[in-house]
């Protein structure tokens, strides 16, 4: 048996021997990104003291699953969450369209309940609930759960598992449509976690989840998308494996340009088997299910951090003033793989107001709002939230610097040619 770390529980980690979806103790250490703190513990001041926790990623010679090596307790993670889902323009606008799909696709009639599980500050369920649904959102982030309620969405401030589910179910009666974004790659026990979401599922409900797709990870060498909050990385496979498991069918597997690529996997109990799925033979060819894809991706990795550190080296050493544009959780997995401190990038600026006068974790660079950048005009600017490319440039067309975009390879964007 795994040791489970509960919540509540003194024990700030624990080590990882078997698979969390099949179990197997086959386990393969493929990439070491070494120690790293936790990518969203933003500090007070530059010399508070922090943890720092192995960055191990294994992979599961029985279904494939890449997981980390170490599994960080989530009460040091997730009950304060600097993270809110509106702060880009992109993803409301992406949860716009999926309010949209949900609406006319997935609910068999406006009574059912819509359930969010990892709602963040409900900016799913604000849409789904302008549309006449009825919502609940669960979120262990008390922040989060706070700015949810204030704006009229319902929102349990908990961690989501089985025993939860049966409260809900005995009070609310069962959910016609369970979602799940970016919120499976954060969860230990997923066993728990599934029996929970289909207890609480009607028999025709749905259960959609979105994940960061391990296909765009493994092909753009997404290095800094691996931090202690994402436990697992994803392919189609091991995900169809655990539906199976508890009776939900594969539905659908969409591709999405959201988070660097990601996939929103549906699944029903009514269904009697899974419907054709071509991504099983895509990701065959791709080589996700087999080691030796991840072992290259390590060396894919190794060449990469130095080719960013090489080129920002360069740059600082003709003098120029290098920032850093947002402050996501995957900018501080890139900067302290790399090294990157406040020797190289004078600041960073963010929109958000949870880090905005903070410190980044390890590396301890101020961030600022974003009004500093537009008025000091650096000559570089590291594009740290690089997967809002297009929304920053576009935002930022008045800037007379110089984006760097540091992913799938560092890349100086012409002033005239920001693509
Ligand atoms: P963003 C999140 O990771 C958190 P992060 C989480 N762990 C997860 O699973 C993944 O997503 C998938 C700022 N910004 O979305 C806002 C600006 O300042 O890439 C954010 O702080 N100005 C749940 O943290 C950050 O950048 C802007 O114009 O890596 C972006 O964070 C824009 C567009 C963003 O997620
Ligand atoms: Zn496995």
């Amino acid at each position: 048996m795994r040791t489970k770390i509960r919540s509540g529980s003194g024990l700030d980690f624990r080590r990882v021997s078997r698979c969390r979806v099949c179990g197997t103790k086959d386990l393969a250490k493929v990439i070491d990104l070494k120690s790293t703190p936790l990518a969203n513990s933003f500090l007070n001041t530059p010399s508070e003291k922090e943890s720092w926790f192995p960055l191990e990623v294994l992979y599961c010679n029985g279904c494939a699953l890449l997981q980390l090596s170490h599994v960080v307790n989530p009460n040091l993670m997730f009950k304060e969450y600097p993270y809110r889902s509106s702060s880009s323009a992109s993803m409301p606008q992406h949860f716009r369209e999926l309010a949209q799909l949900i609406s006319s696709e997935f609910m068999a009639s406006s009574k059912q309940l819509v359930v969010e599980i990892g709602s963040n500050d409900g900016t799913l369920l604000a849409a789904l609930k302008e549309r006449g649904l009825q919502v609940l959102g669960i979120d262990p982030a008390a922040n989060l759960a706070r700015i949810a309620n204030e704006r009229g969405v319902e929102t349990l401030p908990q961690f989501f598992d089985s025993d939860m589910a049966d409260q809900i179910r005995e009070r609310r009666g069962k959910a016609g449509v369970i979602i799940a974004n970016n919120v499976l790659a954060h969860v230990d026990d997923l066993h728990d976690f599934m029996q929970g979401a289909t207890s609480l599922l009607e028999n025709d409900g749905i259960l959609s989840v979105e994940v960061p797709y391990v296909g765009d990870l493994n092909q753009n060498v997404e290095y800094d998308t691996i931090y202690h909050e994402h436990l697992s990385y994803f392919s189609v496979h091991p995900i169809s494996r655990l539906f199976s498991n508890f009776g939900l069918r594969l539905e659908s597997v969409t591709r999405l340009d959201v988070h660097g690529g990601s996939i929103r996997v549906t699944g029903r109990k009514s269904r009697k088997k899974d419907s054709r799925i071509p991504f099983m033979e895509f990701e065959k060819r791709c080589g996700l299910n087999k080691v030796e894809t991840y072992e290259s991706l390590s060396g894919r990795i190794e060449y990469q951090k130095e080719y960013l550190k090489h080129t920002l080296g360069n740059l600082k050493s003709k003098g120029s003033m290098i920032v850093g544009y947002g402050a996501p959780a995957k900018g501080n997995t890139l900067l302290n793989v790399c090294e990157i401190g406040p020797e190289t990038l004078d600041y960073v600026i963010d929109t958000t107001p949870e880090k905005i006068g903070k410190f980044t974790p390890g590396m301890h660079i101020p961030i600022y709002e974003t009004e500093r950048f537009r008025k000091d005009q650096p000559r570089y600017c590291l594009m740290l939230a690089w997967n809002y490319e297009k929304e920053i440039v576009l935002k930022e067309r008045d800037y007379t610097g110089q984006f760097i975009v540091p992913i799938p390879s560092p890349k100086v964007l012409s002033q005239n040619n920001r693509s």
